[in-house]
This record gives C-alpha cells, structure tokens and sequence, in this order.
C-alpha cells in the first residue's frame, strides 16, 4: 500500500486522478496494516439505478471506470466523440441526423465493456438486441462475472451501420445479487468491425433488474 505525501491532496484540488479498483484508507500509524474501509473504483453504474420487469441497457452507459477496469477500447480516443468523451469507447448519435440517442460505434475484436445490474430475483430473461451492419462475419457474447453466459451471437447484416435491427438472442439465466454483465467483442466482419450496438433488453417479465437509469 502507498502511502500519499500530507498535502498532496489539498495542493491540486480538482486534479486528483486515482486509477485501480479501490480506494483504500488506513490509520496513520505507519504500519500500512488492513484498510478500515474503501471505496470501489469500478462496478459503479453510470447513472442512478431504477427498476423495470423490461429493462433497457443503453450501450453507452457502461460502468464508471478506467480501461481496463470499466471496458476495454483498441485506441484511447472516443472515436465519434459524443456522451462520454474522456474514455476510449467510440460513442455517436444513433442517426446520422443527430437524432435517436447515442449508440456504440467501431467496435472491434476484443473489446468489451462491463454493465453492473443488481438483480431482484433468480430468473431467466429473454434478451433483445439493437443493432446495425453493414456485412456479415461478426460475433459477440455476454459474459455474467466472467463466465460466457449466451454463447456466440452471429451479427447479420442489416444493410448499413445505422440500418437497425432488433435481434433476439438466448434466454440468460440471471441469478438475485449484484453481477456484472459484460458484453464481450469477439469477431469482425470485412470491415474489422463487429456492429453498432444501441441498447440491449433483458426481459424477466414480472422480476425487476435494478440497473442504470435509461435514456429513450
Ligand atoms: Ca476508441
Ligand atoms: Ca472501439
């Protein structure tokens, strides 16, 4: 454990960037023993939860975090620069007019991004996706707390990288607590890229998912 220098933090208010998955305090006593307590740095939900029996997960509202922690990007750069700027994830309107919200963009093997839902009870949910293309060849899957929960999904070509489609993949089984879903990048079609995503439904009909706050 690192110990920071007294006045460190008062010198820069405002400029204080912490990076890892807690914050940690401990007695000044200088034997860095056990944390009295911490604060996480990441499973933080992007906007206030709320709870719906057909939940919307906006693409763009992944968990608070660093790369690394939160998601994983290819470059550091929000390369359509819209919503949340000072991360990597590519984000832009959902239509090229600016209209219909924000939507994931560029994605590309490998990447990710982790979404924390705190689930009321055990149940099965149907999942929706909200997608576009242009070709065929990618794929993707959802992971619960690191375990691959649906397998590959196949992304068909829906005409164009805002032509939306709404796919049904298979039922997740999702168990009561708090989980991270995450939605993991796996192949690309000809273009490198694997789809544009713009939100994910979990329906559980009548059990509720506390999840992030959704915008329409
Ligand atoms: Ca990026
Ligand atoms: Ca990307």
């Amino acid at each position: 454990m690192q110990d920071i220098a007294p006045g460190t933090l008062s010198a820069n208010p405002g400029n204080l960037r912490l990076t890892g998955a807690y914050l940690f305090f401990s007695t000044n006593d200088g034997t860095n023993g056990p944390a009295l307590w911490s604060i996480p740095l990441t499973n933080i939900p992007y906007l206030p939860a709320r709870v719906a029996a057909r939940t919307y997960i906006q693409a763009e509202d992944y968990d608070r975090g660093d790369e690394g922690l939160a998601y994983h990007d290819s470059d550091p750069v929000n390369v359509g620069g819209q919503y949340r700027t000072a991360a990597g994830v590519d984000l832009t309107t959902v239509n090229s007019d600016g209209s219909g919200g924000i939507m994931l963009g560029w994605t590309k093997p490998g990447e990710w991004l982790n979404y924390t839902l705190d689930i009321v009870s055990t149940s099965a949910y149907t999942l929706e996706i909200s997608l576009a293309t242009a070709g065929t060849g990618g794929s993707f899957h959802l992971a619960r707390d690191g375990t691959d929960i649906s397998g590959p999904i196949t992304v068909p070509d829906t005409g164009g990288w805002r032509a939306w489609r709404t796919i049904t993949g298979p039922a997740l089984s999702l168990p009561a607590g708090r989980h991270t879903l995450r939605l993991v990048f796996d192949s690309a079609g000809a273009t490198g890229y694997v789809a544009n995503i713009d939100w994910l439904v979990l329906d559980g009909a009548s059990d509720p998912i506390y999840l992030p706050m959704v915008r329409r």
